[in-house]
C-alpha cells in the first residue's frame, strides 16, 4: 500500500506520519521546498507533542519521504488550506490547484480523499470535474470523497487515532474505499456515509461550538450587567445532565472555529441566521474587552492617585496609558496565533493611542515578545490576562505587581488566583464577573 499526502500542514503531516508508522508507504508532498527538504530530513518546527520524534523515526527507517509532485500510488489524500476570502467565502484555490496536481498519476482503482474543510459539494462540483480530465471517471474507475479531520491542536497525534471519524463517498463503495484506509490507524469507528453529508458534518461540528461559546459570551455580558459571576454560574448550569454550556472569553480565535461557520452562511445566508449571530457575537468580544480597558484607563486618568503604586513617581513617559498582555495565542499551550482575539484586542488599543507591551512563552524568535511578564508589566497601568497558558501558573503577582504603576489587573479567562494576586495589591477584574471593588476603582 503506498498513499500520496498532498499538503504537508498541522493535519497532513501527523497523517502522514500515523500512517508510516502502520508501515505504509507514505509520500508526503508539499508546494514549499523548505518543508519537503527539512521533512526528507526528518525535522520538524511542528510543536505538536510527540510529532518531531515521529517523524524522525519512520523517515529513518524509510517509511516517510518526501517530493515536491505527486506520484503513483494507491490512495491521495488531500490536506491543503482552504483560508477565507475577505467576503467570507471559502478561498478553494489549493484545493483545485491539489487536485490538478494528481492527474496525470491517478490510475484505475485509486482513492482519492479530501480532508480540508469545505463547502457542501466541494468534493462533487470542484475536485470531480479537475480529476476526471485525465479521462478516468470517478465512481467507476476511482474512487473519491470526504474524511474531515477532528483533532484538536495540542493532542493531535492521539486525536488522530483514537476518535471516530466520517468517511464520505460519492458513492457507497467509495465511502467503504475511504473507511477501510482510515481504519488502517484509527482506532475509534469509523462510520460511512456520503461525501456531502461528511462534508456538512465537518462545518455542524466547529459551528455547534462557536454557537455554544457565542451562548456562553452572551451570558458573560448578561452577568456583567446583572452583578452575576458568569464562572459560577454555567457550572452550576451545567450540572444539569444535559446542559454543557462552554466557557466564555476574549473572543474564538484559530482557523477553524472562527471561519467554518461562514462555510456553512456563504451558500445558505437565509437560512444561516442563528450561525451567523454567533459569529458576531463571538467577533465582538475582542471589542468588548478593549472596550473595558480603556473604561478603566479613563478612570485613572481621571483619578491619577488612585490605585497608584506608592512611591512612584511620574516621568514624561509615565503618562502614556500602557497595558501588559500576558498571552497572545488564540488558545493556551500552543504557539499559533492565527485569528487571535488577543492580537484584536492589542490592534484596537494601539489605534486608541495605549502603549501595549505583552509576553508569550510559547511564541519563540519574536523580537516584540517581552522576554518575561514582569518585563511586560514594568511601568504598566493594566495586566490583561490574555490566554490560560499552563506556564502561568506560576506567576509571581508580587514581582508583577511591583513592576507596575498602576496595579489593575484584568483576566480575561477566570485563571487567575484572585486571592493571591489581591494579596500582592492588585485590583482584579474577571471578565463576565460583577467588580468586586467600586466600578470607579
Ligand atoms: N474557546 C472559548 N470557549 C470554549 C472553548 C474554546 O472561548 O469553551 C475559544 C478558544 O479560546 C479558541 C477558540 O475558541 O480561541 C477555538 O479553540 P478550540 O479549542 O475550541 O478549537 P480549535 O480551533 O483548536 O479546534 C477545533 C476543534 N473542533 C471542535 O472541538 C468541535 C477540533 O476538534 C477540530 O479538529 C478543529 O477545530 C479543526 O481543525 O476544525
Amino acid at each position: 500500500m503506498k498513499v500520496c499526502v498532498v499538503g504537508l500542514g498541522y493535519i497532513g503531516l501527523p497523517t502522514a506520519a500515523v500512517l508510516a508508522r502502520t508501515g505504509v508507504e507514505v509520500v508526503g508532498v508539499d508546494c514549499n521546498p523548505d518543508i519537503v527538504r527539512s521533512i526528507g530530513e526528518g525535522k520538524t518546527k511542528n510543536q505538536e507533542s510527540g510529532l518531531a520524534e515521529l517523524i524522525a523515526d519512520v523517515v529513518q527507517k524509510g517509511r516517510l519521504r518526501t517530493a515536491e509532485e505527486p506520484e503513483t500510488a494507491d490512495a491521495f489524500i488531500i490536506t491543503v488550506p482552504t483560508p477565507l476570502t475577505e467576503d467570507k467565502q471559502a478561498d478553494l484555490a489549493y484545493v483545485e490547484q491539489a487536485s490538478r496536481s494528481i492527474v496525470s498519476v491517478l490510475g484505475p482503482g485509486n482513492i482519492v480523499v479530501l480532508e480540508s474543510t469545505s463547502p457542501v459539494g466541494t468534493v462533487d462540483e470542484r475536485m470531480r470535474p479537475i480529476l476526471e480530465q485525465g479521462g478516468l471517471v470517478a465512481g467507476r474507475d476511482f474512487y473519491l470523497g470526504y474524511s474531515p479531520e477532528r483533532v484538536i491542536p495540542g493532542n493531535i497525534l492521539e486525536e488522530l487515532v483514537t476518535n471516530d471519524r466520517i468517511a464520505g463517498g460519492i458513492d457507497a463503495a467509495s465511502a467503504g474505499k475511504i473507511a477501510d484506509l482510515y481504519r488502517l490507524f484509527v482506532q475509534g469507528t469509523v462510520y460511512e456515509t456520503d461525501a456531502r453529508t461528511a462534508e456538512l458534518c465537518k462545518l455542524a461540528e466547529n459551528t455547534y461550538r462557536d454557537i455554544n461559546i457565542a451562548f456562553a459570551n452572551e451570558l458573560a455580558l448578561i452577568s456583567e450587567k446583572q452583578h452575576i459571576d458568569v464562572w459560577e454560574l454555567i457550572p452550576l448550569c451545567n450540572r444539569h445532565p444535559r446542559v454543557n454550556i462552554h466557557r466564555p472569553g476574549p473572543g474564538v480565535g484559530g482557523h477553524c472555529i472562527a471561519v467554518d461557520p461562514w462555510f456553512i452562511a456563504e451558500n445558505n445566508p437565509g437560512e444561516a441566521r442563528l450561525i451567523r449571530q454567533a459569529r458576531e457575537i463571538n467577533d465582538h468580544m475582542p471589542g468588548h474587552v478593549a472596550h473595558t480597558i480603556l473604561e478603566l484607563l479613563e478612570v485613572l486618568g481621571q483619578k491619577k492617585e488612585a490605585g497608584r503604586a506608592s512611591g512612584q513617581r511620574d516621568t514624561a513617559k509615565d503618562t502614556e496609558p500602557t497595558v501588559a498582555v500576558l498571552g497572545i495565542t488564540y488558545k493556551p499551550n500552543v504557539n499559533d496565533t492565527r485569528e487571535s482575539p488577543l492580537l484584536s484586542i492589542m490592534d484596537i488599543l494601539k489605534r486608541q493611542g495605549v502603549r501595549v507591551r505583552w509576553h508569550d512563552p510559547h511564541v519563540q524568535s519574536d523580537p516584540d515578545n517581552a522576554p518575561s511578564a514582569s518585563e511586560a508589566a514594568r511601568g504598566a497601568d493594566i495586566l490583561l490576562l490574555g490566554v490560560d497558558h499552563t506556564a502561568f501558573r506560576a506567576l509571581d503577582y508580587a514581582a508583577l505587581a511591583r513592576a507596575m504603576r498602576h496595579r489593575i489587573l484584568l483576566d480575561t479567562r477566570n485563571f487567575v488566583d484572585r486571592e493571591a494576586a489581591r494579596r500582592a495589591g492588585f485590583i482584579v477584574r474577571t471578565l463576565g464577573r460583577r467588580p468586586d471593588e467600586s466600578p470607579r476603582l
